[in-house]
């Protein structure tokens, strides 16, 4: 097992990160479906569910509201991001330090990874010293492993996103978030690049309930650890439903229809 695979933000081996650092990623363009989701104290309140083993946050938002949270909820610290107003190449600014992250009372730290950009290398310096500063202080390592940039013409090929996984595992990561390839064969690749490294699927934007969770499913049977998902709960009107069935297929390993029926009869409050 690597050193920091268990390091806070899993729960019985498995992780589901509820990231909420759209604010920055995407702007607020991203709360208008659910308006009050603009307040982080909404967002945090969804991360006390059980099935959620760490809310993934900028510094801005872990500073003002984890001090309420940190009793019920685990907090991985994204250190690097870049809004979407940025127009040049693929870059993601370090907007953190470890030390810093480790302060404000971070279980793990986040960071972006754009394989193929023209700042790659760049990236890959920082996230060489961030890597070394989380192992001195026991802190996990997250890697949003995400080839984009000039050379990468399509960043959900099966190749691309078993690349995505390995380089994850070759730069020290303890978990590598990748967007799902398009079929169960090609997670499945993409995992086994991943060798003792968790991996975790990116959860993208809405979709249907059965479509969502049926992608999920597919990618933990192919032997993904668990999810790193926003929109997909924090964009729908009845979070906890969604949260409720998560918990069943990533941790429960039941099927998609239990899954869907489980929800259903869970109180809302539950
Ligand atoms: P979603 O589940 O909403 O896709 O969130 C996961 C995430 O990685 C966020 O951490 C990040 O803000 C966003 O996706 C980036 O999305 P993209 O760069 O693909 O637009």
């Amino acid at each position: 097992m690597l050193p920091g695979a268990d390091s806070g933000i899993a729960r019985d081996g498995k992780v589901l990160v509820l990231a909420y650092d759209h604010g920055l990623e995407h702007g607020p363009v991203d709360f208008d479906p659910v308006p009050e989701t603009a307040d982080p104290a909404t967002v945090f309140e969804y991360a006390t569910h059980d099935a959620v083993s760490a809310i993934a946050v900028q510094k801005g938002i872990a500073e003002a509201y984890y001090p309420s949270f940190e009793d019920d909820v685990s907090l991985l610290l994204k250190v690097n991001g870049t809004s979407n107003l940025w127009m040049g190449e693929h870059d993601s600014a370090v907007n953190c330090s470890v030390e810093y992250a480790e302060e404000l009372g971070a279980e793990a730290v986040g960071f972006t990874l754009y394989g193929g950009s023209n700042h790659e290398v760049e990236m890959a310096e920082e996230f060489c010293e961030l890597q070394e500063a989380a192992r001195e202080r026991d802190m996990g390592v997250v890697m949003w492993s995400y080839p984009r940039g000039q050379g990468v013409k399509n960043d959900t090929k099966p190749g691309v996103i078993s690349y995505a996984s390995r380089l994850g595992l070759e730069l020290g990561a303890d978990v590598a978030k990748i967007k799902y390839p398009g079929s169960p064969e090609a997670m499945a690749q993409a995992c086994e690049m991943a060798g003792e490294m968790k991996v975790i699927m990116s959860g993208g934007s809405k979709t249907d309930d059965r479509a969502f969770l049926e992608t999920v499913k597919s990618s933990m049977d192919a032997g993904a650890d668990g999810l790193a998902v926003g929109r997909n709960v924090f964009q729908r009107e009845n979070p906890i439903e969604i949260l409720d069935a998560l918990e069943a297929v990533i941790y429960e390993e039941t099927t998609v229809d239990e899954a869907l029926e489980r929800a259903t009869l869970a109180p809302a409050d539950d």
